[in-house]
C-alpha cells in the first residue's frame, strides 16, 4: 500500500477507518486528492466510516438551504467515488448525537494553550475576523470526538489536517492516562502522492472550497470550466517547467496535480515536459482532471436522481454509526462518573 504512516501494530482486520469532509463549499480537487480518493482501499478493515461534517461547517456562517443541499450532495459524492454504503458507513455528523455529546466531555480534557497553537484556527480567524467564534476554537475537540467515538485506528486526511489528528491523540492519551485504556490511538493516513494542492489564483496558499470560485477546480466543474480555470492558473514569468515549490509555486502546483492523478513521481512528470512551455503543462493538467472527474460526475448525477433513496441510505447508515458510537460513549460516561440509571 502506498502509505507513509500506516500503524505497524494494526492488523488490517482490526482497522477502523474514519474520515470526514465539511459540506462548506463545492468539493475541490484539493479535497479529492488530499482526502476523498484515499478513502477507498481499506476493504479488509473491521469498519469504515465516512462522515459529512455538517456540524463542523457551522464554525463559518453558512446559507441554511445551501448547507442542506451540499450535505446530501457530499454523501452522493462519497458513493460516486466508489464507497458502497453497505460496506462503508456514510452518514451526516448531526444525525449521530454521540459526536456532540463526547465533544463536551473532551472539551474538559483539552487545554486552551493546545487549541491556541492550531494552525487552522489561526488561518481561519484571520480569514473570518468578524466571526472568531468558540466553535472555531474548539473545532479540533469535535474532530477528536468524531475519531475517538469509533475506536478509529486510521484517519485518511490531507497533510493540513495532520496537526488535528495529533491533538486528538494527545487528548486520547491524557484521558487514557487518567481512566485506563478507553480510546484507541489513531494514526493519520497520508498517501505519498496526496500532497497539498494549492490555490490556482494564489499558489502560495492552500486550495480551499470556501475560497473564490476561480481559485479552485470543483469535482463538479464541466470540462470547459476545468480547462478555463487551469488555463488561468497563476504561474510565473519564466518559461521553464521544474518542480520548485518555493520559487515556482504555480508551476509546481500543476506538476503536483499531474503527479497525483497519474500516480507518478513529480520529478518524472517534470522531466516529461522538458523543452515544452506552460501551455502544454496546463493542457495536460486539465485533461488529467477531466479524465478523473468525468466518471465520478456521471455516477453522482445518476445518484442525485433519487434523493429519497439517498436520504434512506443516510438514515440507515446514521443508525449503524450511532450503535457503534454508543458503545464508546457509555464507557466514557461511566469512567468520568456520570450517574448511570
Ligand atoms: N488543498 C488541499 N490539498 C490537499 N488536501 C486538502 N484537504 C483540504 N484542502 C486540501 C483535505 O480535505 C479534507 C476535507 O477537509 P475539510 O472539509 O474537513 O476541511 P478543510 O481542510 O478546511 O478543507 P477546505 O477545502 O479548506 O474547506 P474550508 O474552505 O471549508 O475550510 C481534509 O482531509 C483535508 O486535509
Amino acid at each position: 500500500m502506498d502509505q507513509q504512516n500506516q500503524p505497524a501494530a494494526v492488523q488490517e482486520k482490526q482497522q477502523v477507518v474514519f474520515s470526514a469532509i465539511q459540506p462548506s463549499g463545492s468539493i475541490t480537487l484539493g479535497n479529492y486528492i488530499g482526502a476523498l480518493r484515499n478513502f477507498s482501499g481499506f476493504e479488509d478493515a473491521k469498519a469504515r466510516l465516512y462522515c459529512v461534517a455538517d456540524l463542523h461547517s457551522l464554525t463559518v456562517r453558512q446559507d441554511p438551504a445551501l448547507l442542506r443541499k451540499r450535505s446530501l450532495s457530499l454523501a452522493a459524492l462519497y458513493i460516486a467515488c466508489g464507497l458502497d454504503p453497505k460496506e462503508n458507513i456514510i452518514y451526516c455528523q448531526s444525525h449521530v448525537p454521540c459526536h456532540t455529546e463526547l465533544s463536551w466531555i473532551l472539551n474538559c480534557f483539552t487545554y486552551m494553550g493546545e487549541l491556541n497553537r492550531m494552525t487552522q484556527f489561526k488561518d481561519k480567524s484571520a480569514k473570518h475576523a468578524d466571526n472568531i467564534n468558540a466553535g472555531l476554537f474548539t473545532y479540533p475537540v469535535l474532530m477528536a470526538s468524531d475519531i475517538l467515538l469509533y475506536q478509529t485506528t486510521t484517519v485518511p486526511v490531507g497533510i493540513d489536517q495532520k496537526q488535528h489528528v495529533e491533538i486528538c491523540r494527545d487528548i486520547a492519551q491524557r484521558f487514557n492516562g487518567i481512566y485506563g485504556e478507553v480510546f484507541t490511538l489513531p494514526e493519520p493516513y497520508i498517501r505519498k502522492t496526496s500532497a497539498k494542492i494549492q490555490s490556482l489564483s494564489e499558489p502560495t496558499k492552500k486550495m480551499s472550497k470556501s475560497d473564490p470560485e476561480e481559485s479552485f477546480v470543483s469535482v463538479f466543474d464541466t470540462p470547459d470550466a476545468i480547462r478555463r480555470k487551469i488555463r488561468r492558473a497563476v504561474t510565473d514569468s519564466e518559461n521553464e517547467i521544474r518542480y520548485d515549490p518555493e520559487n515556482k509555486p504555480g508551476v509546481s502546483n500543476l506538476l503536483t496535480i499531474c503527479s497525483a492523478l497519474e500516480n507518478k513521481p513529480v520529478e518524472e512528470v517534470a522531466a516529461g515536459f522538458a523543452g515544452l512551455g506552460y501551455g502544454a503543462l496546463k493542457d495536460a493538467a486539465a485533461e488529467a482532471i477531466i479524465k478523473e472527474f468525468t466518471p465520478i460526475q456521471e455516477k453522482y448525477n445518476a445518484l442525485l436522481q433519487n434523493k429519497d433513496e439517498l436520504s434512506a441510505i443516510l438514515q440507515e447508515n446514521a443508525s449503524r454509526a450511532q450503535a457503534l458510537a454508543m458503545k464508546t460513549l457509555r464507557k466514557v460516561y461511566k469512567k468520568v462518573g456520570l450517574l448511570q440509571l
